[in-house]
């Protein structure tokens, strides 16, 4: 018998006649095999569309996206963890496996074995392997999500300001398209942004002041905006849902960041036609809004009470101050 690798083989080694290395060599190599098949199982369950993910509450990952781009996003997180579960099982699974299988039974050494060339090569591999499918995996995402289009069907420009938000909707793409359209959103009134469903909509964003982050949990993905020149852009395919859900700052921009509140609002397309049609004969967004049967208000959030008004200013240390 040729020893595997350098054996280094103690006097006192129990039965260690061919027949048993041959026959501990094929446990060895079929239990590789049912670890690699529980891992392949594990990510072919997800792969064939088996709710993993709604079971374990998105292994914490907020869910309910409404978008392709964010369903992709939520897919992707969910197999990565369940990737990651499968390797963490196989491993803990060797450990204790080691612990209780090798356990001290006396003062005799075991075994010894080092440079066992398939054990090195498998521990060089999987890692990679692993690695390399991940980083495919969220190579293909990410390309999908950064993905932008010559011909939006429907172009808005965000703006952001010291703590408000402007909505522009826009006859093209770029910087020197014209508003034909536009929402603004003030101390009393939250700005509402009405976007049609099944429709590509591409998002410009730019500030008139320091960094904010336009963020709408569903869409499951938020983007700066910057001051200057520079036009964050990003598009989703289409919205998969009509709703109202509430979209906020997620970049901390001064005293009033967290108010900076705001709600996009998914109506069928037909109703978004007669929406623009409504807001280019000069109608407010909230006349616009009735107009097609919607809540003029938003209803997702409300506007922040500033608390500045005379019932909670400071008389006592105001008093002598002016009148
Ligand atoms: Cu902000």
């Amino acid at each position: 018998m040729v020893a595997r690798g350098s054996e280094v083989q103690p006097s006192a080694v129990r039965h260690n006649t061919p027949q048993n290395a041959a026959r501990r060599s094929q446990r060895r190599g079929a239990g590789r095999l049912v670890g690699l098949g529980v891992g392949g199982a594990a990510l072919l369950a997800l792969l064939t569309g088996c709710d993993v993910g709604r079971t374990f509450h998105g292994f914490g990952w907020p869910q309910g996206g409404v978008t392709p781009e964010a369903n992709k996003m939520y897919s992707l997180w969910i197999a990565s963890v369940i990737a990651a579960l499968a390797v963490g099982v196989f491993v803990w699974g060797l450990i204790f496996w080691c612990i209780i299988r090798y356990r001290k039974r006396g003062e005799e050494l075991p075994v010894q074995t080092r440079f066992n060339m398939p054990m090195e090569f498998l521990y060089t591999i999987a890692p990679i392997l692993v690695v390399a499918v991940l980083f495919y995996y969220t190579a293909v995402v990410q390309t999908d999500v950064n993905r932008v289009s010559k011909n939006p069907d429907v172009t808005v420009e965000v703006v952001a300001f010291k703590w408000n938000w402007q909505f522009n909707y826009r006859d093209g793409v770029g910087p020197d398209a014209n508003t034909i359209a536009s929402t603004l959103g003030t101390t009393e009134v939250v700005p509402v942004l009405v976007l049609p469903t099944n429709r590509s909509i591409r998002f410009e964003e730019t500030s008139k002041d320091v960094i904010h982050s336009f963020w709408v949990p569903e869409l499951l993905f938020k983007r700066d905006l910057f001051p200057g020149k520079i036009r964050n852009v990003f598009e989703v395919e289409k919205l998969q849902t009509e709703g109202a859900w509430v979209g906020r700052c997620a970049e901390l921009c001064g005293t009033y960041h967290s108010m900076m509140n705001f709600e996009v609002r998914a109506v069928s397309p037909e109703k978004y036609d007669r929406f623009l049609a409504a807001k280019r004969e000069g109608k407010t967004t909230q006349e616009a809004l009735e107009a097609i049967g919607e809540p003029p208000l938003a209803t997702t959030t409300h506007p922040f009470d500033t608390r500045r008004d005379e019932q909670n200013f400071n008389k006592t240390s105001a008093a002598g101050v002016g009148n």
